[in-house]
């Protein structure tokens, strides 16, 4: 196996389990060499938490990629979550397009929304712009709130297959490649998600856990992003890093008054011995 690179642009929340708090160690914990850039910095996330600091790194990305360029640094794959602004998704476009290696995957988490709705702070405008990130992406990995307003379907709690296969022909439709959908269940107690991969649909799934656990999604996407890039096929990794966000959610729901995030720490060993 050879050693790779992942470039991580998302934000830190200084405190709160999500973003790179957690796409750094868990990335690293697949044995991957984890680069990051950072889109902001919070001393909380936004989710729960009031009065929280922000501050906009966007002016900073241009003369950090051009000094990576400079040095000749380039990735093996770009994977983005949380972005702090439209302008900043602009500039992770160039830095596609300037600093990933030949061959290399682009992996966005168009992380905005959850249970129907806007994340604090973000609005249509964003969504647009998310929209021509997400055309810019090899794989994308929305949950299906994100990818309700990704392509202006109503988002729905109860659904079946039909509206799962229209909401993935829509991605499409907006230029989607590859696409991981989070959080589809079909089944009461069950969760799971669909993978739409070179036109072919699959579905992996698994126990639902009663309790909305903050930043799963950042766990989901570093897992799939590590175990993907070590060389397990999508649905492999898919699969791998749903099994790791089940352990997650499981582990945090045995602690009291945890509730701003997920402790995905304890059980990170397990992910590490899913890839053995
Ligand atoms: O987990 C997604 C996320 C990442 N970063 C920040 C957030 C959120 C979700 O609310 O607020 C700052």
């Amino acid at each position: 196996m050879t050693y790779k690179k992942v470039l991580t642009i998302q934000d830190i929340s200084c405190v709160g389990q999500c973003s790179l708090t957690v796409a750094l160690p868990v990335i690293s914990a697949c044995g991957i060499e984890t680069c990051v850039l950072p889109s902001a910095v919070l001393s909380t996330h936004t989710g729960g938490f009031s009065g929280y600091t922000f501050r906009d790194l966007t002016e900073d990305m241009p003369s950090i990629k051009d000094h990576w360029k400079k040095e000749n640094i380039s990735f093996d794959a770009i994977y983005t979550g949380y972005l702090g602004s439209t302008q900043q998704i602009d500039y992770v476009i160039r830095i596609f397009n300037e600093c990933l290696k030949d061959g290399g995957t682009r992996i966005v988490d168009p992380a905005m929304a959850d249970n129907g709705k806007l994340y604090y702070g973000f609005d249509e405008k964003f969504v647009e712009a998310m929209r021509s990130l997400c055309a810019a992406a090899d794989y994308v990995i929305p949950n299906i709130t994100e990818a309700c307003f990704l392509t202006g379907t109503a988002f729905r709690t109860e659904y079946d297959r039909a509206y799962i296969d229209e909401l993935i022909s829509k991605l499409t439709s907006i230029g989607c490649k590859n696409i991981i959908l989070t959080g589809v269940s079909y089944a009461k107690d069950k969760t799971g998600v669909v993978v739409f991969e070179n036109g072919s649909y699959s579905y992996y799934e698994h126990d639902f856990l009663p309790g909305s656990c903050h930043g799963t999604g950042d766990i989901y996407a570093s897992a799939f992003t590590g175990a993907f890039v070590r060389g397990k096929s999508a649905f492999d990794a898919a699969k791998t890093a749903a099994d790791y966000a089940v352990e997650c959610i499981r582990y945090t729901g045995t602690l009291e008054n945890h509730w701003y995030g997920a402790a995905f720490e304890p059980v990170l060993y397990k992910l590490i011995q899913s890839l053995q």
